[in-house]
C-alpha cells in the first residue's frame, strides 16, 4: 500500500463518495488509486468546475466531497468557486499535488507557495510530511470540513508521499460532535422580544431555511404575529406550496432598507444583520432602521432546530399550526420574455422536488418570489458574489442527487466562466437542465454604473466593457458541442414548454432564454 491508497482508502473510510478532479503529471498516483470503486471520480474540465461542484454535492448531502487539484495554479484555478463555498458554509476537502520535497529545492516550473494560496480560504491547511502520516492527515482533513458550519480542508499532497509506501500507518477516528446547544438565557430575551408585540423579522439561513425549522418558525410567526425572512441569497431554502415561506429581503439597498423600515425588531438564525452586497456613495452599509436592535437566537454554529424548538416551548406555541404556502395562482405564461413572464414560466416548469440553482442575477433577481408557490423544490444561491458558480453547483447538487431535476439559471456573462460544466453533465449524464438567459450583456452593471455614481448611464465606452454581444455567443452550438442538446426560446410559453419538455430528460439540456 502506497501513500495515494491510504488517502484514497481513508478517504473512502471516512465518507467522501466523490472526488470531482482535475490531474497532472503529480497526481498519477492518487489517479490510479481512485480506481477503487470506493469513490467516484468525476472528471471536471477546469478547477472551478471541481470545487463549485464539491460546494453543490455539500449543499444536498450536507457532507463533504473532495476535489482533486493540480499544484498551485490548480487549486489558484478553483479558489473563486472555494471562496463561494466557504460563504454558503459549505465542507470540502480539496487535495492539491505538490512535488517531492527533494526536487522543490530546483524550482521546478510549476513549484508556487501552495499554503500560501490555500490558506486565504482554508479553515485547515496541512501538507502531508511522509506516506505513514496521509491516512491521519485526510481523516483530520475530512472531520474538519465535516464540522458545522462546513470547512474548507487543503491537503497539500508531494509526489513521494504518494508513492511512497505506507503500510502500517495509522488513522484517527473522530466522532461527529453534535451541533451546540443555544444558550437558554438568550432564548428567553428573544420570547421576551417576541412577547412585547413589536414589529419584528425573523431571519433565517444555512440549516435554519429547511422544512423542519421553517416549521418551528412558522409555528412562532403564527403564534406571535412576527415575520419570517430571508437574506437577499441563502445556501439552499426548502420552499414551495405546502411550506412555510421566506420572505426576500430586496437586493437593492433603498429597496431593502424600505423592507426593513418598520422593523424594531430582527432577529437572527444561523446569520447577522442584512448588509448591502456593496458600499455605495450616500447610502449605508448596514440596512436596518436606524432604532431596530439585532437579537441573535441561533449563531451560525449552533443548532438550528434545537433552539426554535426551545423558543416555540418558552412560548408555548407547541400545537400551532404554521401558516403554509398556497399553491402558486397558476398564471400561464405568456408574451413577451421579462423578469415577471420569466419567473410565471418557471412556476409553470419547476417539477417537485427539483433543485434550481440561481444565477439569474437581472433576468431572475426580483421576481423569484413569483415562484413560491411552486412545486416544493430547493432553492441555492451564491453567497460569494463570484459569477460562474451555478454551472458547477448544479452539476455537484446533481451528482448528490441524480433522482432529481437540478435547474441551473444563469446570465450568459456568468455562464461563460464555466461553462465546462456543461461537459461534465453530459459525461456522466446528470439531469440538469440549464437555463441560459442571453441578453447579451452584463446587465446588472448598467445600473450599478449610476447606482455608483460614475454617471447617469454608462457611457459608449464604458459600454463596450458591459455589454458581450460582439461576437455573438451561439449557445446551442456551445452546448452541442459539449454533448448537451439545446432549445432556443423567445416568448414565456415557450420556455414553460422547454422546461416540461425538458423535466422528462434523463440527460442534461440546456434552454437558451433569448431576451434581446
Ligand atoms: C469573479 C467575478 N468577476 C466579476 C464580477 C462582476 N460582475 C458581477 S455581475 C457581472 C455580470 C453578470 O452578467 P450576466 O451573468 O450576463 O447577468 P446580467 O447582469 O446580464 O443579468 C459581473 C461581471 C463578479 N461578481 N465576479
Amino acid at each position: 500500500m502506497n501513500g495515494a491508497n491510504a488517502l484514497v482508502g481513508t478517504l473512502a473510510d471516512t465518507g467522501i463518495e466523490v472526488c470531482f478532479a482535475n490531474p497532472g503529471t503529480s497526481e498519477m498516483h492518487f489517479l490510479a488509486a481512485l480506481e477503487t470503486p470506493r469513490i467516484k471520480s468525476v472528471l471536471c474540465l477546469f478547477e472551478g468546475v471541481c470545487t463549485g461542484a464539491a460546494d453543490g454535492w455539500y449543499r444536498m448531502r450536507d457532507k463533504p466531497a473532495c476535489t482533486l487539484l493540480h499544484l498551485g495554479p490548480g487549486l489558484a484555478n478553483g479558489l473563486a468557486n472555494i471562496h463561494n463555498a466557504r460563504r454558503a458554509s459549505s465542507g470540502m476537502v480539496n487535495i492539491v499535488g505538490e512535488h517531492s520535497a527533494s526536487h522543490l529545492r530546483h524550482d521546478p516550473p510549476l513549484m508556487s507557495d501552495i499554503e500560501g494560496l490555500g490558506r486565504p480560504l482554508s479553515h485547515w491547511v496541512r501538507r502531508a510530511e511522509s506516506a505513514q502520516s496521509i491516512a491521519w492527515d485526510t481523516a483530520t482533513a475530512v472531520a474538519k470540513a465535516s464540522e458545522h458550519p462546513g470547512r474548507i480542508a487543503t491537503l497539500i499532497l508531494p509526489g513521494d508521499t504518494a508513492w511512497q509506501d505506507a503500510s502500517g500507518s495509522v488513522t484517527p477516528s473522530f466522532t461527529a460532535q453534535p451541533r451546540k446547544a443555544p444558550n437558554a438565557a438568550r432564548i428567553e430575551a428573544v420570547a421576551n422580544v417576541l412577547r412585547s408585540g413589536e414589529p419584528t423579522l425573523m431571519i433565517l439561513a444555512n440549516k435554519a431555511a429547511r422544512t423542519a425549522p421553517l416549521e418551528l418558525a412558522g409555528m412562532v410567526a403564527a403564534g406571535t404575529g412576527c415575520r419570517l425572512g430571508s437574506q437577499f441569497f441563502t445556501t439552499r431554502i426548502e420552499r414551495g406550496a405546502g411550506r412555510v415561506s421566506l420572505e426576500r429581503i430586496p437586493y437593492a439597498v433603498p429597496a431593502a432598507m424600505a423592507f426593513l423600515k418598520d422593523f424594531k425588531h430582527i432577529i437572527t438564525v444561523e446569520t447577522r444583520e442584512p448588509v448591502a452586497f456593496f458600499a455605495y456613495p450616500d447610502r449605508p452599509s448596514l440596512m436596518k432602521a436606524p432604532d431596530a436592535i439585532v437579537h441573535t437566537l441561533v449563531e451560525p454554529d449552533e443548532d438550528s432546530i434545537l433552539g426554535l424548538e426551545m423558543l416555540v416551548d418558552a412560548l408555548g406555541l407547541g400545537g400551532t399550526a404554521p401558516h403554509l404556502q398556497s399553491s402558486a395562482e397558476r398564471i400561464a405564461p405568456s408574451g413577451k420574455l421579462d423578469p415577471i413572464s420569466i419567473a410565471h414560466a418557471l412556476c409553470a416548469g419547476i417539477p417537485e422536488n427539483a433543485v434550481v440553482v440561481d444565477e439569474s442575477l437581472t433576468s431572475g433577481r426580483e421576481s423569484m418570489s413569483y415562484t413560491l408557490g411552486a412545486l416544493p423544490h430547493d432553492m441555492i444561491n451564491n453567497l460569494g458574489g463570484s459569477i460562474g458558480y451555478s454551472p458547477p453547483v448544479a452539476t455537484g447538487a446533481a451528482m448528490a442527487c441524480p433522482d432529481r431535476r437540478t435547474i441551473c439559471l444563469v446570465g450568459d456573462g456568468s455562464a461563460m466562466y464555466t461553462i465546462q460544466s456543461l461537459w461534465t453533465q453530459a459525461r456522466e449524464q446528470l439531469p440538469v437542465t440549464t437555463v441560459v438567459f442571453a441578453n447579451n450583456s452584463y446587465n446588472i452593471l448598467k445600473a450599478e454604473y449610476s447606482n455608483m455614481g460614475a454617471g447617469p448611464a454608462p457611457t459608449e465606452r464604458a459600454l463596450t466593457m458591459i455589454d458581450i454581444d460582439r461576437p455573438t455567443i451561439d449557445w446551442l452550438a456551445m452546448g452541442k458541442s459539449m454533448g448537451v442538446p439545446g432549445v432556443r426560446v423567445e416568448t414565456a410559453e415557450d420556455l414553460a414548454r422547454a422546461l416540461l419538455n425538458a423535466n422528462g430528460e434523463a440527460g442534461p439540456r440546456l434552454i437558451e432564454v433569448k431576451l434581446y
